[in-house]
């Protein structure tokens, strides 16, 4: 697409506003189980496509907002922010057997931004700048179109896609790098605790001029953390969503190939029909578990796409559960009980003593807390006790 001197007019507004739906965030609904729910914010991802690749479909089935979607390219000028509830069956069964009035799921806080087109960085579409929507997101959700749709303009080649995706980003990394660094080489000059920042910094800069993104090129941990303050986009964990067309299900695996093959061990990959899953999202949920299994989709590419950015962001969940609230809570993979403790309450893990821990599976096999701890199956954890993703914590404390 050319550069469209009436597109000037766009700018102003992508930088000025962002659409907020909050339906999901603040506001608590009623689920399946009668129960009230809500959601607790954790985690930001930022959907990056080419225009008509599907994002603000994506975004909707996620988080069940209304955003506009159209089938011409640059139907979002402003950039959305909707939080979605990671669905969980663990969670469900938790509640149903505590019969919990409420339920409060873990959530995904996602960004919906304008599309990018090859050139975005020299001014093509509508430019670049609305990146900066999705500068401190956590990850990005790269979304590639592979659905054929004659009504629907666009690239439909996912990996053609890809290629167009990295060089932009990486040009916009560039930008920004190159506006911070002699900034920084100055105030190291100064002040030489900055070295090791500058070095980092340096070596970004090679592996972005080869055009290859930072979430593919071997630069380590720690060069991460000191880069951390330029919120680089290709610094960020990667998590791909193929947009498949309903054509395409039965063959996904072979469709998806190319894309895990160009990005295994810098990215996660998956395939969904995204128009199906926002058609989906429109429904209660008895007809959408019926309209799910009708097409062989499980549990929804919701539910995937929330556990593999919070695999990608090495997430965890752990479970609270009673007749007031069950709740998920997520914690860094790793985390100890008192740590775990600190993420309900700072309480908790200032007066940590122990934990009282059961997997979940375990506890729903026993029906009932209390028949789980007469029976035995409650462990007693102390403070070097690393929870595992699934566990039921009681903390027992004293402040
Ligand atoms: N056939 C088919 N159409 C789809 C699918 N996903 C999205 N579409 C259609 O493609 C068009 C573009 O979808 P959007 O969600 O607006 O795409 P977008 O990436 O947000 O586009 P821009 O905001 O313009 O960059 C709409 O007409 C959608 O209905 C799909 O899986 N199959
Ligand atoms: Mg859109």
């Amino acid at each position: 697409m050319g550069r469209l001197p009436w597109l000037a007019f766009f700018f102003e507004r992508i930088l000025r506003f962002t659409v907020r739906f909050d339906m999901r965030s603040h506001a608590s609904w009623s689920d399946t189980a009668g129960a009230k729910s809500s959601v607790e914010l954790v985690e930001r991802i930022g959907l990056v496509g080419l225009p008509n690749a599907g994002k603000t479909s994506l975004f909707n089935a996620l988080t069940g907002a209304e955003a506009a979607v159209a089938p011409h390219p640059f139907t979002t000028t402003e950039s959305s922010v909707a939080v979605a509830p990671v669905p969980d069956v663990r969670l469900d069964a938790l509640a149903t057997m505590s019969s919990s009035k409420k339920v409060v799921r873990a959530g995904v806080e996602v960004v919906d931004i304008a599309g990018l087109v090859a050139g975005a960085s020299s001014g093509e579409g509508l430019g670049n700048r609305f990146l900066a929507g999705i500068r401190e997101v956590d990850a990005l959700c790269l979304v590639l179109r592979s659905f054929d749709d004659p009504e629907v303009p666009g690239v439909t080649d996912a990996l053609d896609a890809l290629g167009t995706l990295e060089i932009e980003l990486v040009l916009a990394d560039l930008a920004t790098l190159e506006s911070q660094i002699d900034k920084r080489r100055k105030a190291s000059r100064a002040d030489k605790s900055l070295a090791a920042e500058v070095a980092a910094l340096e070596r970004a800069h090679e592996a972005l001029q080869t055009g290859t993104p930072l979430y593919r090129s071997v630069l380590d941990a720690e060069d991460r953390e000191l880069r951390r303050g330029m919120f680089l986009l290709t610094d960020k964990p990667v998590l791909v969503v193929v947009n498949l067309g309903e054509d395409q299900l039965e063959k996904a695996d072979a469709v998806v190939a190319p894309l895990v093959d160009a990005l295994t061990g810098h990215g996660e990959v998956l395939g969904a029909c995204v128009q199906l899953e926002a058609e989906a999202a429109r429904l209660d949920p008895a007809e959408r578990a019926e309209m799910f299994e009708g097409f062989g989709l499980g549990e929804g590419a919701l539910a995937r796409v929330a556990a593999a950015s919070y695999q990608l962001l090495g997430r965890r969940i752990f479970f609270t559960t009673g007749d007031k609230e069950s709740r998920a809570w997520s914690f860094r993979h790793g985390a100890s009980a008192p740590e775990c403790a600190g993420v309900i309450h700072s309480d908790l893990q200032r007066g940590f003593i122990r934990a009282e821990v059961i997997h979940w599976d375990e506890l729903l096999d026993a029906g009932s807390w209390a028949v789980a701890k007469s029976g035995g199956h409650i462990r007693l954890e102390g403070k070097d006790y690393h929870v595992l993703d699934g566990d039921v914590l009681e903390i027992r404390f004293n402040v």
